[in-house]
């Protein structure tokens, strides 16, 4: 619904034969089908959460109905079974980070437990006083708090690389703060708070000039772009598979083996020992050391399925497309009156922030959601990006491979009428 008139919305490019391809991957999302109040739902909250395909709601039904087991414990068909697809999964997440290994995958509850095993394993173990950690200003929560906890613990210095007004990393600012007292370095791929792609392997091959191990947060990239860790040359890579169209609850963390290998296991408890006396313990090798207790087998399971899924799709394709989302979406936002688009990066994933002059980030996601469209409003778990930008809290819009250009003229025409309600 572009508004009469305005000739150079429409004749931006709305993409060729293969997008409508992709549209049609709508139909595999059940939860994209349903309508509310009688309005078709248009769900542009993928930088939270993406909906799940049939294909993975089916593996996780397969997995309850047919074999569901405890892994590496049982000598029984149903344990060897599922330990089989458990570990195949951890196979599929190898391939699709390009690390060498499958021992180097550690499964954890998503991005945040990934950050929180590396901060207290690695961390802990090896920062002193004086020591420094360097992260960005545009990192989100639980690439801050976990660094914040282990400096104190140590008496090491958190330093933060600075970004400017579009949101783009100060890269001579951060090789300013590169030295060799810098022990860790650890930044966002993409910032989950204004969509800016970091140069992450060039930052990473500049970390490494001074010494320091390098931890990469890829929570908003695994949904949008191939990775690839040996390209990066990161030490560290955290995702969660339920921004990557996987279930909840599961994400995967890529350590170097030589790495993984130096470090104290997180937890104590099962399947992380090779034996164990009042006396002492030795722990398994990897990568079942860092993984205590009875894993989240399902859902290890599904996010084999949302990787087979994403593969069938490709991410040249996802990539095209969300980034005609990403333009339509910035033109049309922003020829609005009194909007004003947070995050403006060179390089920048699909993800649209902005603020309405006049009216609450809240209250616009309030309006917006009684048409049945789906947005953040908030700090978005980065409050120093909001700091930075000198506003409490932004909506947000962030689009998946399956959003569509008329997702976007609704999500338009809704924030005309949010106008409207508070002109
Ligand atoms: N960002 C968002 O709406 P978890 O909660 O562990 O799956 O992911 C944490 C996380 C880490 N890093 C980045 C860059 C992220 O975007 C997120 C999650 C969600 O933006 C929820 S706050």
């Amino acid at each position: 619904m572009i508004r009469s008139g305005d000739m150079e919305l429409q004749n931006l490019p709305k993409g060729d034969d293969s997008v409508k391809d992709l549209l049609q991957t709508r139909d595999d999302f059940p939860a994209l089908q349903q309508s509310l109040q009688g309005k078709p739902l248009v769900y542009l909250d993928n930088a939270a959460t993406t909906q799940t395909p049939r294909s993975v709601i089916e593996a996780i039904k397969n997995f309850y109905e047919c074999h569901k087991a405890n892994v590496h414990r049982g000598v029984h068909q149903l344990s060897i079974r599922a330990t089989k697809q458990y570990e195949q999964a951890r196979s599929k997440v190898q391939r699709l980070l390009g690390a060498k290994d499958a021992h180097e995958i550690v499964f954890v509850r998503g991005a945040t437990e990934g950050i929180n095993l590396v901060a207290n394993s690695y961390g802990l173990q090896h920062l002193q006083a004086g020591d420094e950690v360097l992260i960005t200003e545009m990192e989100h929560h639980s690439n801050i708090v976990p660094w914040q906890m282990v400096c104190e613990k140590r008496g090491a210095k958190l330093k933060v690389a600075p970004m400017n007004e579009k949101g783009e990393l100060l890269v001579e600012e951060y090789a300013r703060l590169l030295n060799p007292k810098t022990r860790m370095v650890a930044l966002a791929h993409i910032s989950n708070a204004l969509g800016t792609i970091n140069p992450v392997a060039e930052l990473t091959a500049m970390a490494h000039k001074q010494g320091a191990v390098v931890l990469i947060d890829g929570a908003q990239a695994v949904p949008h772009m191939a990775v690839d860790v040996l390209d990066l040359d990161c030490d560290f890579y955290v995702f969660s598979s339920h921004k990557a169209f996987g279930p909840t609850g599961i994400g995967a963390l890529y350590g170097k083996g030589a790495l993984l290998e130096t470090m104290q296991p997180y937890q104590g408890g099962g399947d992380m020992i090779s034996s164990v006396t009042f006396d002492k313990t030795t722990y398994n090798r990897l990568p079942y050391k860092f993984e205590a207790g009875t894993p989240n087998v399902a859902g290890a399971i599904g996010l084999g399925a949302a990787i087979d899924y994403l593969g069938a799709i490709g991410y040249d394709a996802i990539a095209a497309h969300e980034q005609r989302l990403l333009e339509y979406g910035t033109r049309a936002l922003a020829a609005i009156d009194g909007l004003r688009i947070i995050g403006t990066a060179a390089a920048k994933a699909s993800v649209i922030s902005f603020v309405l002059e006049g009216v609450h980030p809240h209250d616009i996601g309030t309006i917006v959601d009684q048409e049945a469209i789906a947005i953040r409003a908030g700090h978005h778990c980065a409050q120093p990006t909001m700091q930075h930008f000198g506003v409490p809290a932004t909506a947000r819009a962030s689009f998946a491979f399956y959003n569509s250009f008329e997702d976007i003229d609704r999500l338009v025409a809704t924030i005309h009428k949010v106008q409207e309600v508070f002109a």
